[in-house]
């Protein structure tokens, strides 16, 4: 029997029995708020998103129109308390925007994840109350925010960072020098949240991440400059650069947490982020099945529709189950952060990496069979799935290779 038209996102939450999981009930049933946020978002992706999609990712063009359009749905400021100006959701309704945005425009997605995620959500969480009053508000009104952990020779070991903090002889400031990369959002942020060692920090040299600060850097401080532009596989239209740092002059002000904490908020700010990620990669698979899937009922050989045959009728089945499991892992590590790490509680590092891992690698597999379904239309851009196939590949590699989630896995699992 050939499957069903699709039978949309979030239907495997619908069910009223809660998922039991490791002694507690959780509950994933899409409340009506969700479901309004996700039908909200969901037309924003096709409406604004799509008619450009295609031609930002061929031109490399960041979504500067779209960003502003999207600004008019409030959603830029979901991690940002309403104190600070934001409207604050909860956490599987960030994943849901997330999702839902990939779909679509997985540049896009990426754009919101690391602006509401990297950046502002770690301001929230490891801010003062005078740089939550200054920052955040100017986040939530839609500047866009970045983070800034990796270098050129540090990536996945991100304690062996290059760049330099030193404090100024008057000690109301900060020098920092080196070279930044991969920053995601670097060319168009205004706010970053940026890495560098203190060198004068007792830990400086005696551990390896010692001295690791985490400082709240504008663009517009003297000594930072934009640098190179990635020309990238995939998510074309989200902006990746390299920040030079030439005695880039930053207030003790805008130190968070205080010289040489830097690391925990790194790794922490990575937990969070994983979460989004992954949220990113399942709204690639989801885009791309549905395309395969109405592109199945549409195509015919041998007299009849493609999806009759059973060859392509199991690829489909698969390809849904895989989206269904790595939905369930997302929700769950999202539902994980909120009701047990900010309530106090242990870490969800181990949630946030399976549901990374097992999402990248389901967006990998299923844009590939997207791909086999259409043949080789598939294989041009008259159709999105080989779009959706590039940009899936770096959900296996950024917030956190593959290998280094089996390493946050592992270490959970002791
Ligand atoms: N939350 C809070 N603190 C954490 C943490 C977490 N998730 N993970 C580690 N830490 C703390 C540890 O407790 C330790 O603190 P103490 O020195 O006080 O004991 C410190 O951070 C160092 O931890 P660890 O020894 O585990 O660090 P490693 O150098 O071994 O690095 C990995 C561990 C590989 C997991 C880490 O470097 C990593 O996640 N790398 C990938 C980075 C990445 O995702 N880059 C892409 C960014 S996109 S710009």
């Amino acid at each position: 029997m050939p499957p069903k038209q699709p039978s949309g996102p979030g239907t495997c939450l619908k069910s009223r029995s809660p998922v039991v999981w490791t002694g507690e009930t959780v509950d994933f049933l899409e409340s009506d708020e969700n479901e309004m946020i996700r039908e909200m978002v969901r037309d924003f992706a096709e409406s604004v998103l799509a008619p450009t999609a295609e031609s930002r990712d061929h031109e490399q063009r960041p979504p500067v129109e779209e960003w502003q359009a999207f600004l008019e749905l409030g959603l830029q400021g979901v991690t940002i308390p309403d104190a600070y100006g934001g409207a604050k959701l909860n956490d599987i309704a960030e994943a849901i925007i997330v999702e839902e945005l990939a779909r679509v425009d997985p540049s896009f997605a990426v754009m919101f994840c690391v602006h509401v995620g990297l950046c502002a959500m770690t301001i929230n969480l490891h801010g003062t109350e005078e740089q939550k009053q200054a920052y955040l508000p100017r986040l939530a009104a839609g500047e866009v925010g970045a983070y800034s952990l990796s270098e050129a020779g540090a990536g996945t070991d991100a304690a062996a960072m290059g760049c330099r903090a030193k404090l100024s002889d008057d000690g109301t400031h900060y020098l920092l020098n080196g070279e930044k990369m991969w920053v995601t959002n670097g060319v168009q942020a205004g706010i970053y949240v940026l890495f560098a060692k203190d060198v004068d920090h007792p830990d400086f040299g005696v551990k390896k991440h010692g001295g690791t600060t985490a400082f709240i850097v504008e663009q517009a401080f003297e000594g930072l400059t934009v640098g190179k532009k990635e020309d990238k596989l995939g998510i074309r239209s989200s902006d990746t650069c390299t920040l030079v740092l030439e005695d880039c002059k930053v207030p003790v002000a805008n130190v968070l947490k205080g010289a040489g904490n830097g690391f925990p908020i790194a790794m922490n700010a990575l937990d969070n982020s994983r979460i989004g990620i992954a949220a990113q990669a399942l709204g690639i698979a989801q885009g791309a099945y549905e395309a395969a899937l109405k592109y199945a009922h549409e195509r015919e050989t041998f007299g009849k529709p493609i999806v009759a045959h059973q060859m392509i009728t199991a690829y489909l089945s698969d390809m849904a189950t895989q989206i269904d499991a790595a939905r369930l892992l997302v929700y769950r590590a999202a539902w994980a952060k909120e009701h047990h790490y900010e309530a106090g509680g242990p870490r969800h590092s181990k949630e946030a990496s399976m549901a990374k891992l097992f999402a990248g690698d389901t967006a990998m597999w299923v844009t590939e069979r997207a791909i086999q379904v259409l043949g080789g239309y598939g294989y041009t851009k008259e159709f999105p799935v080989e779009r959706f196939f590039r940009d899936a590949k770096i959900t296996q590699i950024y917030e956190g290779t593959q290998e280094v989630q089996r390493l946050v896995i592992a270490r959970a699992l002791r």
